[in-house]
C-alpha cells in the first residue's frame, strides 16, 4: 500500500488554527515542506495528498490540549497560548507534557500592559489596587506576583481593549503587534509582560514506529524552511588576500567556499550562505575591500 494511503491511525496528525492570524502562515509553512492538501470550506480535517498526514483545524486555545492528550502528534500555536496553558495546568497540579520543538518565524507579538490616556503611570507599582482586564490571567498573575503587586484580574474572553471605556477595568493586558488597536482605543503601552511567536509542539508520547520516519522528515523540512527564511546565497570575486576581511563582512555565514579563478592570478570566487539579509551597505563594504561581480540570490530550500 502506498504510504500516503496508510490507515488513519498510522497517519501523522497536526493541529493548526482553523481561522485566525496563524492559519495562513501555518499552511504556508507546511506547503513549503512539500505538503499537498485539499481543504473544503469549513472542513475540520483535511488529508495530505502526498504525505501520510492529516491536518486538524481547531481553535488555537485547543491545540496544546490536543497535543498533550496525544490526539495530535504535532501542533502549531502561539507561545502566549502554550505559556498560559502551562501555568493553568500547573495551578491544577498537572504537569505539562507536550514538548516545544522549535520557534517559528511568524505570529510575533507581545503581551503588554496598557493604560488609558491620562492615567498616571510611573512604574509597575502604579498597578497596585487597580483592575486589569485580560484573556491571559495566569501569565498576568505571574507578572504581578513576581513584583509583589496586588491588583484585581478581570478575565475577559475578548474585546479586552474596550474594558476601560465600559468601566470594567482600569488597565488592560493584551496582545500587541503594531500598537494601532491600543492607539485607536486611547490606550498607552507601559510594560511588556512577555514576547511571543508561533512555536511547534509535539506529543509527549513516543510516536508510533510507522509514523516515525515521516515525523523525522517533516521536522527536518520545517527546520530547513525556517533556516531558509532570510537566508541569502552570495557569490563574488576577490583577491585571496581580502578573504579575512570578506569573512568578517558576510552576515551569519559559516565556512565560505573558495574557488581559484583560472588565469586570474590571486583572484578567487567566494560562495557563501548568509543566514541574515544582505544589505546594500554590506555590498558597498565588500566592494571597498576588493570584491567584484557580487551576486546575492535567494535560497529556496536547505537541508542541514
Ligand atoms: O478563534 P481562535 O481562538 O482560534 O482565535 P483567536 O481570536 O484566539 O486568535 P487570533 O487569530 O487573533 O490570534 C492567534 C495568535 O496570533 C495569538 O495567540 C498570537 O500568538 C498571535 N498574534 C500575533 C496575535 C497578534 N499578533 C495580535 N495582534 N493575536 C492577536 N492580536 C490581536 C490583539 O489581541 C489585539 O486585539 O490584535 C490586536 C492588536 O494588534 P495591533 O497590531 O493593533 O497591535
Ligand atoms: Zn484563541
Amino acid at each position: 500500500m502506498p504510504e500516503v494511503m496508510q490507515p488513519v491511525a498510522m497517519r501523522l496528525k497536526i493541529a493548526i488554527q482553523k481561522s485566525g492570524r496563524l492559519t495562513d502562515h501555518s499552511l504556508d509553512l507546511l506547503t513549503r515542506c512539500g505538503l499537498k492538501y485539499s481543504r473544503g470550506k469549513d472542513q475540520l480535517m483535511c488529508y495530505g495528498e502526498n504525505m501520510p498526514l492529516d491536518l486538524l483545524f481547531v481553535r488555537d486555545d485547543d491545540i496544546p490540549d490536543l497535543v498533550q492528550e496525544d490526539v495530535c502528534d504535532l501542533g502549531l500555536v502561539g507561545l502566549n497560548v502554550i505559556e498560559e496553558k502551562r501555568l493553568a495546568f500547573k495551578a491544577r497540579g498537572v504537569s505539562t507534557l507536550f514538548e516545544q520543538v522549535q520557534t517559528l518565524d511568524f505570529g510575533r507579538c507581545r503581551l503588554g500592559l496598557a493604560v488609558p490616556d491620562g492615567f498616571k503611570y510611573e512604574s509597575a507599582q502604579s498597578l497596585n489596587g487597580r483592575r486589569i482586564a485580560t484573556t491571559y490571567p495566569n501569565i498576568l498573575n505571574r507578572f504581578l506576583n513576581e513584583r509583589g503587586i496586588r491588583a484585581e484580574v478581570v478575565v475577559l474572553s475578548g474585546a479586552v481593549e474596550i474594558a476601560p471605556r465600559l468601566g470594567r477595568a482600569d488597565v488592560v493586558c493584551d496582545l500587541i503587534s503594531t500598537g494601532s488597536t491600543l492607539a485607536a482605543n486611547h490606550l498607552r503601552e507601559v510594560e511588556t509582560v512577555m514576547e511571543s511567536q508561533a512555536v511547534l509542539i509535539r506529543t509527549p508520547v513516543p510516536i508510533a514506529p510507522e509514523k516515525q520516519d515521516w515525523t523525522r522528515r517533516l521536522l527536518m523540512r520545517i527546520d530547513g524552511v525556517e533556516q531558509v527564511k532570510g537566508s541569502k546565497y552570495i557569490m563574488l570575486h576577490a583577491p585571496r588576500s581580502a578573504l579575512p576581511a570578506i569573512a568578517q563582512l558576510l552576515p551569519g555565514s559559516e565556512a565560505p567556499t573558495v574557488i581559484p579563478l583560472e588565469g586570474r592570478g590571486d583572484r578567487v570566487a567566494v560562495h557563501a550562505v548568509c543566514r541574515e539579509n544582505v544589505f546594500w551597505e554590506t555590498l558597498e563594504k565588500l566592494k571597498a575591500v576588493g570584491a567584484s561581480s557580487v551576486l546575492v540570490l535567494p535560497v529556496e530550500k536547505m537541508l542541514a
